[in-house]
């Protein structure tokens, strides 16, 4: 089926320290982004990029902390822009996809998508939990904590990051891909009861497996967002990406899932998130993301 695309580039490198991620848009547009989903048939608008009132920090020397987190205003004002552009994308009837960018910028772009859906369901495709708060955190980066941002645990004025309360539902979110988790993280998991697929999961039960009981898990769900972290994969496949953890999903396995999740037909937006070009040879990272990208829009195998 024929999707209205808004192609959003969320330049933000505010959530973790190392340079070169908001340079992920840009990679994924020379890549060929906007033009293998044209091939399939969809119907693209390239929005170019959102930029919040604080200029993208290029050094690491000036990062101002509060409350125990790093970046917090520039996360905030940054969360409150991509989140105008999310919520007008779907009110206007189109298909968000946010390029980034590190992974805080779920918080903006989930939260102006969540609006529109009395259950929005996430599928959070990802090496890490992003569960952390300022208290479990090693490392007071955003990106790390943004899942638990938009689940309401954590930072009370994140939370209310362009409306107030939390834009998700325990229940309707599942993580996929997991393979270093913090401790608090752990124990945020089994205290919710959040559906989460370890590393082990996956070997042991499959992919199709997994994908069968997340989308029973989200039945009832009204829209469906895919939070694609590159660092899902393994670092042999997505060498590109600040924070990567051994022992990842492979292309293979991952075009496979993500051929019968689009097959759903349930997909509502997606971001597709912590491409940093800089940390990468040839661009092959922005490359791969994209050949997934075909994938989670409807290129077929056959
Ligand atoms: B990503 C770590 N758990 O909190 C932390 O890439 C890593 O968006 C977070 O998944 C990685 O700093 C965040 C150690
Ligand atoms: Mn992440
Ligand atoms: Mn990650
Ligand atoms: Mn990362």
């Amino acid at each position: 089926m024929t999707k209205q695309i808004d192609l959003i580039g969320a330049t933000t490198n505010f959530g973790q320290p190392k340079p070169g991620v908001v340079l992920g848009p840009d990679a994924l547009r020379i890549a060929g982004i906007v033009q293998v989903l044209e091939a399939i048939g969809h119907d693209v608008s390239d929005l170019g990029n959102v930029y919040g009132k604080y200029q993208t920090q290029f050094v690491k020397d000036n990062v101002q902390v509060k409350n125990g987190l790093k970046n917090y205003d520039e996360v905030k004002d940054y969360s409150e822009a991509l989140a105008k552009v999310t919520d007008a994308s779907v009110q206007n009837g189109r298909f968000p996809l946010v390029i980034g960018g590190d992974h805080s910028l779920a918080l903006g772009s989930i939260t102006g998508i969540a609006k529109h859906y009395d259950n929005l369901g996430v599928i959070w495709f990802d090496a890490h939990g992003d569960l952390n708060t300022s208290e479990t955190s090693p490392s007071g980066n955003i990106h790390g904590m943004i899942l638990a941002e938009l689940l309401g645990v954590g930072d009370k004025g994140l939370i209310d990051t362009y409306n107030e309360g939390p834009s998700l539902k325990t229940e309707n979110v599942v993580l996929i891909g997991l393979r270093d988790l913090d401790d608090g993280e752990k124990e945020l998991i089994k205290k919710r009861n959040i559906l989460a697929f370890t590393m082990s999961d996956v070997r042991a039960l499959g992919l199709v497996e997994i994908l069968d009981r997340t989308m029973k898990h989200l039945a009832h769900c009204d829209g469906l967002h895919l939070s694609f972290d590159v660092d899902s994969l393994d670092p042999s496949e997505m060498i590109g990406t600040g924070t990567k953890v051994p022992g990842g999903m492979f292309i293979a396995e991952v075009i496979m899932f993500m051929e019968r999740l689009s097959e759903t037909g349930l997909l509502t937006s997606v971001d597709l998130v912590e491409v940093n070009p800089l940390l990468d040879t040839f661009n092959q990272t922005a490359e791969n993301a994209v050949l997934m990208t075909e994938y989670i829009f409807g290129k077929r195998k056959l």
